[in-house]
């Protein structure tokens, strides 16, 4: 039975896979690389805490020596890296700090595997704002990269680095250009996540009819694009690919995009929160009102971004080819599914 090690098992994506490779893919063992924080939250990790074949390491993917060790101690079959400093927003005010998890811990890793582990599979989430959004078809992995942020300067840094290691070493190390995925398990900064949580703090507000202030949901550019995809597909992608017979790099997306102003319209006209809002003004000056007029969403400069990718796009056809992956989950169901644990989280 196989060992998979999976660095940020507490984020969205690695506590997704973990679940994946011991429920329905028969994994021996899940080693998680977890930080230490002086007031634990696992929330994304209650069903993996006490399982009796998941091993929760703490440590940091900035510590090389720390990781030689653990592929020393461990025989691991499988790595995913998944850890990284993922917010584009943030990556801006502490660039040094997001190259340093994210191209610095991505080297770090690989270079374990190289001189302890060289027959380790690896697998980088690597990302679609390596694009930076200039080009008006859908991307694949022969379109030409263009980051926009620190974030995708560091991501860009480990994809070739990651490439580079095969191509030097013969490693088996493959890249996932992963588009947005969404889920619950969202990161609360990420605008999808906000967005839901925001329709559900005015839906309670509503029902509550408590005289309190209307919860106002601030948000930056509403017509940026993303191509939307759900995080549970995405794993699966990331297993499939480590599963290949040889390393390749790969597109997970779903070839759908939808801008920001439209995804805010969605989740408040979701059955649960039943309401259709309605624009005035322009630019930094524009709100979004309810159907009694009441202000519910403003557009505020301090989310807009120094650099913005405005549209992203994704072309998935070598996924779907050589990997036999296909989005299974639609963005409807994604949508009600955050909505719903929002409106649990919020209740
Ligand atoms: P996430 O929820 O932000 O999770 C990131 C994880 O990385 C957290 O567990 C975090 O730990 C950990 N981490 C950060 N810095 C670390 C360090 N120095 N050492 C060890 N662990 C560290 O991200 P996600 O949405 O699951 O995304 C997973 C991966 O896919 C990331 O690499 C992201 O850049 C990439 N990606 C995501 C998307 C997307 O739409 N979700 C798209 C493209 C690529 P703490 O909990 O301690 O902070
Ligand atoms: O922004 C706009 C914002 O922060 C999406 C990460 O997983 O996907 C993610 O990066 C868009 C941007 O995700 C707000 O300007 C408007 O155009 O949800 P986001 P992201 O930047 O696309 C990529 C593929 C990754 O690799 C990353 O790790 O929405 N936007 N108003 C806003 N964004 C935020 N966060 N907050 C707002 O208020």
């Amino acid at each position: 039975m196989k060992t998979a090690l999976i660095t940020g098992i507490s984020g969205q994506d690695g506590s997704y896979l973990a679940e994946l490779l011991l429920r329905h893919q028969g994994y021996g063992n899940v080693i998680g690389l977890t930080r230490r924080k002086s007031n634990p939250d696992t929330v994304n990790l209650k069903e993996l805490v006490d399982h009796p074949s998941t091993l929760l390491v703490e440590g940091d993917l900035e510590d090389g020596g720390f990781l030689s060790q653990l592929f020393s101690i461990y025989k691991i079959d499988e790595c995913y890296n998944l850890a990284a400093q993922s917010f584009v927003a943030y990556s801006f005010k502490n660039p040094i700090g997001t190259l340093m998890a994210n191209t610095l811990g991505t080297m770090n890793l690989l270079e374990a595997i190289r001189h302890h582990s060289p027959e380790t599979r690896f697998f980088q989430a690597s990302t679609s704002e390596m694009y930076g959004g200039f080009h008006n078809d859908p991307m694949s992995e022969k379109h030409d990269f263009h980051p926009r942020s620190p974030y995708g300067t560091s991501k860009l840094a480990a994809y070739w680095h990651t490439v580079n290691m095969r191509e030097a070493f013969g490693l088996f190390a493959c890249n996932g250009i992963l588009f947005n995925h969404e889920s619950p398990r969202r990161g609360s900064d990420f605008v999808t996540q906000k967005i839901v949580r925001g329709a559900a703090a005015y839906k309670i507000w509503k029902d509550s009819g408590d005289g309190s202030e209307i919860p106002l949901l601030r948000l930056g550019n509403l017509e940026a694009k993303r191509d939307w995809g759900d995080a549970r597909d995405f794993v699966r992608g990331m297993w499939l690919a480590i599963q290949k017979d040889s390393p390749g790099d790969y597109v997970l997306a779903t070839g759908i995009a939808r801008t920001v102003r439209e995804f805010v319209e969605i989740a408040f006209r979701h059955s649960s929160i039943d309401t259709q809002i309605t624009w005035e003004g322009e630019g930094e000056q524009e709100i979004g009102k309810d159907p009694e007029g009441r202000t519910v969403i403003a557009v505020d400069s301090q989310f807009y971004r120094p650099t913005e990718v405005n549209a992203l796009l994704g072309d998935w056809t070598r996924a779907r080819e050589e990997l036999d992956w296909k989005p299974e989950i639609s963005f409807d169901e994604t949508v009600n599914d955050m909505v719903q644990a929002a409106l649990e989280r919020a209740g």
